[in-house]
C-alpha cells in the first residue's frame, strides 16, 4: 500500500493527472527519464519524462485498440513492424493473431525494455520469448527509412507524446516511409494523442495521414490515466478504409481474450468523431 498522501502526477496544460502511488525505480537513459511506480488502483506503471505510458491494470484500454483494427483488416498479417512499444503490450496483442509469422519491434530505448520486463512482466507476457518476435534496440525512424519497399503487411507506431525521442514519429517523411513499407492491402496505425489535451497535434496528425495514405480515419476511446482520459488511434491505408470493418475470422480468434476491443466497440469508436474534429478535417479537405 502507498503511504498516505503519496501521489505521482503528469502535469499538462495546468491540469494534473495523478495516481496514489510510490516510485519503485527511476533511471535516466540517453533518451529520457524512466519512472516505474506502484499504484493502489492500476498496479505497477511506467512514465517517460513524467508522462504516463502504461500501467498493469489499464494497459488494455490502449493496446487492444491500437492493434486489433489493423490486424483484423490487413489483406495479410504475415509480417508486422512495431515501432516503439518498449513495454511489450503491443507485441503481445499482435502475437495473439495466429497469422503473424514474423514481428519486428524497433524500440529506441533498451532501458525501457529492461525495466518493463523486470517490473511489468505481464505487459509483454509470452511475447518476449515467442520465436516470431524479433527485437531491435535502435531508431525506428531510421529503420523505416532503410527497410525495403513493401516489406510489411502491418506497421504500428506505439510511441510516446510528440516530444524528445518520439517527435519524429509524427512527421510527413516518416509517414511516407511507413506507406512505402506496406505491401498491397497493408494497414498502418499510430496512437494519435488526445483530441482534448493535444487537440492540434491530433488534428494535424489525421490530416497528414490522409494526405500521405489517401485514406485515414481516427478512432476514439479512453485511457483513463492519460491526459483528459480521452484518446485516439488513427488507421491508414493507401487502397481504401479497410480498417473500419474487421474480418470475422480474425476477429473471432482474438475477441474472446480482449477486455476492451470487440468488432462492435470498434464500429462505435470510429463513429465517435467529435464535431470539432469533423469540422476541422472537412475544412482541410
Ligand atoms: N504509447 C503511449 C502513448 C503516450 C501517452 N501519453
Amino acid at each position: 500500500a502507498c503511504p498516505p498522501g503519496a501521489w505521482v502526477d503528469e502535469e499538462l496544460g495546468g491540469v494534473r493527472y495523478g495516481l496514489a502511488a510510490t516510485v519503485v525505480e527511476e533511471r535516466t537513459s540517453p533518451y529520457q527519464r524512466i519512472t516505474i511506480i506502484d499504484s493502489q488502483t492500476y498496479g505497477k506503471g511506467l512514465l517517460l519524462d513524467g508522462c504516463w505510458m502504461t500501467a498493469e491494470r489499464q494497459e488494455r484500454h490502449y493496446h487492444e485498440p491500437l492493434v486489433h483494427p489493423a490486424l483484423c483488416a490487413a489483406a495479410a498479417i504475415e509480417r508486422v513492424l512495431v515501432i516503439g512499444g518498449g513495454d511489450g503490450g503491443t507485441a503481445r496483442e499482435c502475437l495473439r493473431h495466429p497469422g503473424v509469422a514474423h514481428l519486428d519491434m524497433v524500440e529506441i530505448d533498451g532501458l525501457v525494455v529492461e525495466l518493463s520486463r523486470r517490473h511489468l512482466p505481464s505487459l509483454g507476457g509470452d511475447a518476449w520469448s515467442d520465436p516470431r518476435f524479433h527485437l531491435t534496440v535502435g531508431d525506428g525512424i531510421a529503420w523505416a527509412a532503410s527497410a525495403p519497399d513493401a516489406s510489411y503487411d502491418v506497421v504500428l507506431v506505439d510511441g510516446s507524446d510528440p516530444a524528445g525521442p518520439a517527435e519524429g514519429l509524427f512527421n510527413r517523411t516518416f509517414f511516407q516511409h511507413c506507406r512505402r513499407l506496406l505491401r498491397p492491402g497493408g494497414v498502418f496505425a499510430t496512437q494519435s494523442e488526445s483530441p482534448e489535451a493535444f487537440r492540434q497535434v491530433h488534428i494535424d496528425t489525421v490530416r497528414l495521414l490522409r494526405e500521405v495514405f489517401a485514406h485515414a480515419d481516427p478512432m476514439y476511446g479512453w485511457v483513463p490515466m492519460y491526459p483528459s482520459g480521452w484518446w485516439s488511434w488513427t488507421f491508414a491505408c493507401p487502397d481504401g478504409p479497410r480498417y473500419r470493418e474487421p474480418l470475422p475470422e480474425r476477429a473471432a480468434a482474438v475477441a474472446p481474450g480482449c477486455s476492451i476491443w470487440s468488432p462492435r466497440w470498434q464500429r462505435g469508436a470510429f463513429e465517435a468523431v467529435p464535431a470539432f474534429v469533423e469540422r476541422a478535417l472537412a475544412d482541410a479537405a
